[in-house]
């Protein structure tokens, strides 16, 4: 018989974000690393509470639970049915935890969503047999459909955007089409993770105050740059009304006393209307909150950049990419360097943080081009400055051709972002790490914006932070120079069953 404790913890679904590590997520800023709440998994566990689940959400990546202390969290809470989240990074940790987790439950259904699964459907079923089901595309509609044909013994097969499995083969069912109106959807279940304003708090360089909350406000994208995947949201955006947005951050403000917001979408200003009118309604509704949000510099003209400043908009993430043309170019950003300079321009007259992502050793990339990245990124006013490695992910249109370009890791583990998994044409695994450790060393060097970082973080927070990425760069340069570490051609580095069967299905440099 189980005991109160266990009887109390029994849910209907056990949905769960997989476990990673600060090193996976943050790579040689690992010191500097907060965790991050699953939104997806807060978007649909408030669809199953409406539809009458009870519900509990397993972060592995937030709790830095292994595989088996993962398994025993999910089995405490005897779950009737058991929903994954997973990126490309984190797919095999998801199969690994799955079929754990498939021992000691073997009826109760698992099923895998998010943005793997929906790039490579059958690749993903045909590898992890502990899924039982796959859901590809958004996920709001189907879990819920799912959940009612499994229970009421109807065929899951008449269920649209799901992987489900046949004799013969995993097959797909007809796709199911993103949510037109996010409005329907219920407000995200915060109360899931309960430690939300304690555990989940973004990084001093993406908030202003405490406590802070992540959301997101739309989905889809209609642009199309060659490295990005969008194959969850597509290209149509669609964004939750100003109305739905606002009682979403009053909810915050009032049960967690929230203060400071990072909107998380992929460019908040797209739609001129609809920011025009979230930043009124942020400015006279008196809750007196601080954000953050990422945009696409083409969206920040002046008058818009003083109203969101006025609403409350601390600093900007833009995508910037390169500081070179050709390689800006060639990412099909659709942006130029004029337009990138222009919105930092503008973010800084009106006291906004401007902060600026670059990709680092991209194809075509050489020394050079990354040297005028890095004098770009010193010569406009950037409150941050993020490099990020270029990573070739399944979904995106350079990942079939990326052999053409240079040598690559392709093991979907290696896919976080924070290592190098790629080697352009004339470079060599050590030579990208001492770029990025440079581009990095070269930019917050500079007597300025250590004094700015002292004031914001401490001196023993920059000293823990600034010592800690020193360490770990030289070991990664030293460590790839001194083994001659290569990439494959794109090929997979691994040996196991797992990977061949992944090789098999990677692109192969034409002959
Ligand atoms: C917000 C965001 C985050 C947030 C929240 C992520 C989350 N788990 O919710 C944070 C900041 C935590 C984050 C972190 C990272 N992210 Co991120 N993130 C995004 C972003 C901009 C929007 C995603 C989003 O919230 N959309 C709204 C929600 C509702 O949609 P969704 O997550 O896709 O979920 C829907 C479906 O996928 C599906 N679904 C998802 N899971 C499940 C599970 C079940 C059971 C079911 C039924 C359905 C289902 O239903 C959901 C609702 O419709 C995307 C860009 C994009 N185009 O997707 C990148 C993106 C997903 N991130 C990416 C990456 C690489 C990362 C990091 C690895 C980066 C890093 N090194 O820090 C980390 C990983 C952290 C971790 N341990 O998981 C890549 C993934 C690439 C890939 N192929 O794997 C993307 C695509 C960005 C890009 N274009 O490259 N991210
Ligand atoms: S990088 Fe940004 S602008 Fe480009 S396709 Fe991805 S989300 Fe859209």
């Amino acid at each position: 018989m189980p005991t109160d404790t266990e009887r109390h913890e029994t849910v209907d679904v056990v949905l769960v974000n997989p476990p990673s590590s600060p090193e996976q997520e943050f790579g040689l800023l690992s010191a500097a690393g907060a965790p991050r709440p699953p939104l997806n998994l807060l978007n649909l566990g408030a669809v199953l509470i409406e539809h009458g689940y009870t519900v509990k959400i397993v972060d592995g990546a937030a709790h830095r639970l292994d595989a088996d202390a993962m398994v025993e969290t999910i089995v405490a809470a005897a779950p009737r049915f058991v929903g994954f989240t997973s990126m490309t990074a984190f797919i095999h940790t998801s199969g690994a935890t799955a079929a754990g987790l498939k021992t000691r439950l073997p009826n109760v259904p698992i099923i895998i969503g998010g943005i793997h699964v929906s790039t490579l459907p059958e690749e993903t079923m045909d590898l992890f047999p502990a899924f039982d089901f796959g859901v590809v595309g958004e996920g709001d509609v189907t879990i819920v459909e799912l959940l009612q044909a499994l229970e009421q013994d109807r065929d899951p097969a008449d269920v649209a955007g799901l992987m489900i499995r046949t004799p013969d083969g995993p097959r797909r069912t007809t796709p199911r089409e993103p949510v037109e109106d996010l409005d329907v959807l219920p407000l995200p279940a915060w109360h899931l993770l309960p430690d939300y304003v304690t555990t989940y708090q973004p990084t001093a360089s993406r908030r202003t105050r405490l406590p802070s909350a992540y959301i997101v406000t739309s989905r889809g994208c209609p642009f199309k740059c060659t490295f990005c995947n969008n194959v969850v949201h597509g290209r149509r955006f669609r964004s939750y009304s100003v109305d739905y947005i606002m009682s979403m951050v009053t909810f915050l403000v009032r049960e967690y006393g929230i203060r400071d917001l990072t909107i998380y979408d992929e460019n908040l200003a797209l739609q001129r209307k609809r920011i025009d009118e979230l930043c009124r309604r942020l400015k006279e509704s008196q809750l007196d909150l601080t954000w953050s949000c990422d945009a696409r510099a083409d969206c920040i003209d002046d008058e818009l950049a003083a109203l969101m400043y006025e609403a409350g908009c601390r600093a900007i993430w833009f995508g910037m990419e390169s500081g070179n043309a050709d390689v800006l170019k060639r990412y099909r950003k659709a942006l130029n360097l004029e337009d990138l300079e222009q919105a930092t321009r503008l973010c800084k007259k009106h006291g906004i943080n401007a902060c600026g992502s670059f990709i680092i050793a991209g194809p075509t990339e050489t020394p050079a081009t990354i040297k005028d990245t890095i004098r770009f990124a010193k010569r406009i006013p950037l409150a941050h400055f993020v490099p990020i490695f270029y990573t070739p992910v399944p979904g995106t249109s350079d990942y079939p051709q990326i052999a053409e370009h240079g040598s690559a890791d392709l093991n979907y583990r290696s896919a976080t972002m924070t290592r190098v998994t790629f080697v352009p044409d004339g470079m060599t695994v050590g030579s990208v790490y001492y770029w990025y450790v440079r581009a990095m060393l070269s930019w917050y060097g500079r007597p300025r914006v250590l004094w700015q970082f002292v004031r914001h973080v401490g001196p023993l927070g920059l000293a823990r932070t600034g010592m800690s990425f020193l360490w770990q760069g030289c070991k990664a340069i030293l460590g790839a120079a001194v083994g001659r570490r290569k990439l494959p051609r794109a090929a997979p580095s691994t040996p196991s069953q797992i990977e061949s069967n992944v090789e098999s299905s990677r692109p192969r440099r034409a002959a």
